[in-house]
């Protein structure tokens, strides 16, 4: 019984590292001051570091690309890599989107609450939705 232990318990540790290896930390940077309404979501070169947010109407919301290498990223309110009309939309989310390069940040401010897809058309598993209050 102990040999088993022995056995299980490295395992079991080393699982443990595994599974908080992959995936993404929720919140991580993107998080308002003081636990406040979240203020801005970051992107890598491919993706954004959160699936989702919840931010407040009227507050400006940031887009960033904090890094200086990778691609482009062309942002529009939309889902899996395609623009999709949406009338609630800030006009800057309207097809075909707006550009981030690598080192941009990109200001769009929510006026209406409700729920936002928001798409990357040069990254189709790029999605992200933002849930204002
Ligand atoms: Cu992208």
């Amino acid at each position: 019984m102990k040999k088993l232990a022995l056995l299980v318990l490295p395992l079991l540790l080393l699982g443990a590292v595994a599974a908080s290896g992959c995936g993404k930390t929720p919140g991580g940077t993107n998080t308002g001051p003081s636990g406040g309404p979240v203020t801005q979501v970051e992107m890598d070169a491919t993706n954004f570091a959160v699936s989702s947010v919840t931010v407040k109407s009227g507050v400006p919301f940031k887009f960033v690309d904090p890094t200086d290498t990778g691609g482009l990223h062309i942002i529009c309110a939309g889902h899996n890599g395609k623009c999709i009309a949406n009338a609630d939309a800030p006009s800057e989310l309207a097809d075909p989107g707006f550009t981030i390069n690598p080192g941009d940040t990109k200001t769009v401010t929510f006026d209406k609450p409700g729920t936002y897809q928001v798409a990357c058309t040069v990254h189709p598993d790029m999605n992200l939705t933002i849930t204002v209050q």
